[in-house]
């Protein structure tokens, strides 16, 4: 538990000004509390700089003073690594939102930690380029802890993680050191890769004020498919061959049929086919229009196939998707294709709104294991089996990144502090050789378990690493790796 005196409150009144350090509990409420619900603690006081020496100062504040604290972005995590547990100091980055001007020789751009993903988005596509990481958060989702959380999406299975998007950060050690890496060339192999390091520490190694980002070319025409799955294997058998064949898969993912429901009762309007086990939302982009690329790789799907079928799977020759309308009775396809925007942006809604959803319905245990795809199948009925097991009255939902073998396993229905669940679903992760944090990391939730997923030998080399550069331990306690045992945050 930090204990702020008047004195160091003074000293963050200085640096940031007295409107930017909130210490009143109402004020701190909103930054004490992720998106989940799940995760909330107490903030000694949440500061708030407005660019990179503030935020060297209040971290060298809290250096001198050994205050644990914690840097917050958006808070859409959703493994708790961005909300504080018992007195740290908040740094809130919201306020370091510049954009500067799109390099639109290089295809770069320098945002602040506190920019949206949406206004990357905004920026990138009016200079007539495109970022390439896309999430259904991207609203709320921050450059800071996107960069800080390596953040994945809908787009990794063209254009990588955070991580293959960053050219290079500026960002602040934990003593208030400033390193930036902002400008000069684009390849620079001149020792190492500091800006890399950073990049999924999760808030543990630095604080990130700023980051140099890759943009990648828009293709113009696009083409997105829903297809209905009798069994999990024919998804990954179409994204297989849409990997080979068609110009540019952009996206892969996929949704069970409880979830489908959800989403579909929230949007109250029905997807254009329905009562199947497994829900796949592919996407590809091309220079001309991408279907009839994705038509032979679509033939995989369980009924007949549509090609150019509008989006209501009406199995139309022809048009693709102008129609419009996905609203209607179940297709007698389970294929439907749709490329005029409207259309494509009402078969995205399926997947883009599944988190809200569900959210609606309780607080979840969310896990994001990465399995490899050949035991994905069998490892979804084994979790659905070990919660049904576990809890008699858990829902589970399942839905994810199939390009990547990543699934978000959320569970409704158990205790927030019952995580026997969790336990059972990371150790079945762990026996199939999989990832326990493929894509939101370790955070609080999951960082009593980082031994099942690191050798004694990789969290040796990790925890030298944060002491070199947190030789105070006062970043992100209790993120990645566990308390150790009697200590206190
Ligand atoms: C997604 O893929 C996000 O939509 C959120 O990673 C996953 O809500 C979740 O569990
Ligand atoms: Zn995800």
């Amino acid at each position: 538990m930090n204990l702020i005196d008047s004195a160091v409150r003074t000293e963050f009144v200085d640096i940031v000004g007295s409107a930017h350090v909130l210490a009143d509990p109402d004020m701190r409420a909103t930054y004490e509390v992720d998106w989940t619900r799940r995760w909330t603690g107490t903030a000694s006081v949440v500061v708030r700089p407005a660019d990179t020496a503030e935020l060297s100062g209040v971290l060298g504040v809290c250096h001198r003073q050994r205050l644990g604290c914690v840097a917050q972005g958006g808070r859409t995590g959703l493994v708790g690594g961005s909300v504080p547990r018992d007195g740290e100091v908040v740094v809130s980055l919201g306020r370091l939102d510049h954009v500067g001007v799109v390099d639109v020789i290089g295809g770069q751009l320098i945002a602040g930690a506190g920019v949206t993903l949406a206004e990357v988005h905004r920026q990138a596509s009016a200079a007539g380029w495109a970022f390439g990481v896309d999430l259904a958060a991207r609203d709320n989702a921050t450059v800071g802890g996107m960069v800080a959380t390596n953040a994945g999406g809908m787009r990794v299975v063209r254009f990588g993680q955070m991580r293959s998007q960053v050219i290079g950060l500026e960002f602040v050690l934990a003593d208030g050191t400033i390193i930036s890496r902002l400008e000069g060339p684009a390849k620079d192999n001149a020792g190492y890769d500091l800006s890399q390091l950073m990049v999924g520490s999760e808030g543990t190694l630095g604080i990130v004020a700023a980051a140099r980002l890759r943009l990648v070319r828009e293709l113009p025409v696009r083409a997105t498919a829903m297809v209905g799955l009798e069994r999990l294997e024919q998804g990954i058998d179409i994204v297989g061959a849409l990997r080979r064949s068609a110009t540019s898969l952009e996206a892969a993912e996929v949704l069970d049929g409880p979830t489908m429901d959800v989403v579909a009762a929230r949007l109250g309007s029905r997807p254009p086919m329905e009562g199947y086990p497994w829900y796949l939302i592919v996407e590809c982009a091309g220079d001309q229009d991408p279907s009839p690329h994705m038509a032979d790789a679509l033939a995989d799907a369980p009924s007949n196939v549509s090609e150019g079928s509008g989006p209501r799977g009406s199995g139309s020759k022809g048009g693709t998707g102008t129609d419009g309308g996905i609203d209607g009775s179940r297709s007698d396809s389970a294929v439907a294709v749709a490329t005029d925007p409207a259309a494509r942006r009402r078969l995205w809604a399926f997947r883009d709104q599944i988190t809200e959803s569900i959210a609606q319905l309780g607080v979840a245990h969310k896990l994001d294991p990465g399995v490899p795809l050949d035991q994905l199948p069998a490892f979804t009925e084994e979790v659905r089996h070990k919660v049904a097991e576990l809890s008699a009255s858990a829902s589970v939902h399942i839905f994810g990144h199939l390009g990547e073998g990543n699934l978000h396993v959320n569970v409704l229905g158990l205790r927030d502090d019952d995580d026997r669940v969790d336990a059972a679903v990371l150790e079945l992760v762990a026996r199939v050789g999989g990832s326990i944090g493929s894509e939101h990391g370790m955070g609080k939730a999951k960082a009593r378990w980082l031994s099942l997923a690191r050798s004694q030998g990789e969290i040796a080399a990790m925890q030298s690493i944060k002491q070199a550069l947190d030789p105070r331990g006062i970043l992100n306690r209790g993120v990645i790796f566990p308390d150790p045992p009697g200590s206190e945050s």
